[in-house]
């Protein structure tokens, strides 16, 4: 898929690429640990899947590591206090939960609305990255289905008494996530990554996520309504 990033002439050294990939970069850099920690947070909220936890959270670290390199590779140096601000909401909101004991609300914002932004970013980067950076995002992307697969799992199984908390967390957290991706849609364009692109993506997977937990069309309509009012 390398002919994408060449049919679109992006010059990964160009200083505007380089200016957005600070931030972008940053982003996922930041996402990444706090994903590592979030994991670690919900071993301690499920002691019962504990070891699993603590083996999502070592694949955050080294997803982490992976996208340091890619930064690495074009130069770039990630702009991470950028970064910790972009991502204030949600981290406020999980840390909230967590001191709560409000285990469906942590699933939620980690398990669901972060991985499906991690697939859906990865996926609509993947054509339109440099080959040391596309590599490393095909590896990290299966990953990413698989921490997402953990949260329905879970949800699943217990979604009886999680669907009002489940609502509550959607109505609180969804707009948080339109909110981030309207404020980095041109960075995301200068890599070539459309916001439309990633609506759409995330929108399915997010979508999919619910109705396999067991949330109905209708509810599911519902919910994603919430990310409009962002
Ligand atoms: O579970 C995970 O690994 C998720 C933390 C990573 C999220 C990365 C967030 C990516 C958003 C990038 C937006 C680019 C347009
Ligand atoms: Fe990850
Ligand atoms: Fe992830
Ligand atoms: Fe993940």
């Amino acid at each position: 898929m390398q002919q994408l990033a060449t049919e679109l002439k992006i010059d990964f050294q160009s200083e505007e690429y380089k200016d957005a990939y600070s931030r972008i970069n940053a982003i996922v850099i930041e996402g990444e640990q706090e994903a590592h920690d979030n994991y670690i947070t919900l071993g301690g909220m499920l002691p019962d899947l504990k070891d699993e936890l603590i083996r999502l959270s070592k694949m955050e670290s080294r997803h982490k590591k992976g996208f340091e390199a890619c930064g690495r590779n074009l130069s770039v140096e990630p702009d991470m206090e950028f970064a910790q601000k972009f991502f204030s909401g949600l981290h406020e909101n999980f840390q909230k939960a967590a001191a709560e004991g409000q285990v469906v609300t942590c699933l939620l914002i980690q398990s669901l609305i972060i991985e499906c932004f991690a697939i859906a970013a990865y996926n609509i980067y993947i054509p339109v990255a440099d080959d040391f950076a596309r590599k490393i995002t095909e590896g990290v992307v299966k990953d990413e289905y698989s921490h997402l697969n953990f949260g329905e799992v879970w949800l699943k199984e217990n979604f009886a008494e999680s669907k009002a908390e489940l609502e509550a967390a959607n109505r609180q957290n969804l707009p948080i996530v339109w909110k981030m991706l309207n404020q980095v849609a041109d960075d995301a364009l200068v890599l070539a990554m459309e916001k439309e692109a990633l609506v759409e993506d995330f929108m399915i997977q997010y979508g999919e996520a619910l109705s396999n937990i067991g949330f109905t069309t209708r509810d599911i309509m519902r919910m994603s309504a919430y990310g409009l009012i962002a």
